[in-house]
């Protein structure tokens, strides 16, 4: 086959290649070393969370001339057929390296395979794939979801035993949404989860999830919500009809983005699970080593902390994200 995997990691196919995907993608040229540059285009699913907007910042940051990559990066604004229409876009540019963040689990199988097929690596970001394509990625970065979501149950269980939990659920179908959802259940038991539904991760739909549980479900008393913007929306709702977030509703929530930590400290969120968004450099050099042809780690599991309402100004103040 003309481009083989291996052909790849030579140092003449390799800048042949650069310099065909700069100019598939109209890209300047002309600077000194462009021929070194490894071409990645990276599939970003949407602009929905404070936690994606840190993610993408932190993708450009690193994703740099200056870091050695020339990035086509693509926001798919969590549609699934417009990732699906990056992604082979990415093929036709003949990219070096593909990264992406998918918005749902599965779907993919086709895709991937044509990217398989085209023999071009996959850096997978952030949420995870169900796909019957073997091998589908080089290399997985992202947060254990299933441990957060455990985290936030343990904190409940411990502090709020007789709850009755309205659970705000993220995109459904999506890594973060399973795999939060099933470690949170576990710990704290089906049977107090009196009612859940979908806020698509967004602050607008956490919001009106929220009015409609508090109809449906007059005594609930806890919102778990699968990241912060969600319980950010679910914190108007819940002041809309009259009660006090962080007190007549308990609200645990996940990422810890500034806006989420604020709330935790002026005492409307009680507990927040981190997930940390910034990690465009450890990208970087996955992409390096997998287009090198390296060994890499299957996974590479980025590390969260948890906070509660002893969080200091100084803290906030002082996040990344
Ligand atoms: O928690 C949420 C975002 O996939 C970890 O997606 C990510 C999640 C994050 O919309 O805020």
């Amino acid at each position: 086959m003309f481009h083989s995997k291996f052909a790849r990691t030579g140092i003449a196919a390799a800048a042949a290649v650069s310099v065909l995907a700069l100019a598939a993608c109209g890209g300047s040229g002309g600077g000194d070393g462009d021929s070194d540059l490894i071409s990645v285009g990276f599939s970003q699913l949407g602009a929905e969370s404070g936690w994606r907007t840190a993610n993408t910042e932190s993708v450009k940051a690193s994703l740099t001339e200056e870091n050695g990559i020339a990035l086509t990066f693509v926001d798919a604004q969590q549609k699934q057929e417009n990732q699906i229409k990056a992604l082979r876009d990415f093929i036709a540019q003949d990219v070096d390296v593909i990264a992406f963040s998918p918005v749902i689990e599965t779907g993919w199988d086709e895709v991937l395979q044509e990217i398989k097929d085209a023999e071009i690596p996959v850096v997978l970001v952030d949420r995870t794939v169900d796909t019957t394509v073997e091998d589908p990625f080089a290399t997985w970065i992202g947060a254990d979801f299933r441990l957060e979501g455990e985290m936030a149950g343990e904190w409940v269980k411990e502090n709020h035993p007789d709850a009755k939990i309205f659970e705000l659920q993220g995109t459904l179908g999506s890594g973060a949404q399973v795999d939060r959802q099933e470690g949170f259940g576990a710990v704290v038991g089906a049977e107090n989860i009196i009612g859940q539904a979908t806020g698509n991760f967004t602050r607008a739909e956490g919001k009106t999830a929220t009015e409609a549980a508090l109809q449906a479900y007059p005594d609930l008393n806890l919102i778990f919500a699968h990241n912060d913007d969600m319980g950010l929306g679910a914190i108007e709702a819940i002041e809309a009809a009259g009660k006090v977030p962080g007190k007549d509703i308990i609200l645990v929530t996940v990422d810890g983005v500034r806006d989420g930590l604020q709330a935790l400290h002026d005492g409307k969120f009680n507990f927040v699970v981190e997930c940390n968004p910034v990690f465009g450099d450890q990208i970087v050099e996955l992409i390096k080593k997998v287009h090198a042809g390296e060994e890499v780690a299957k996974e590479t599991i980025v590390v969260d902390q948890t906070f509660d309402q002893t969080i200091t100004q100084e803290t906030i103040d002082a996040r990344l994200f």
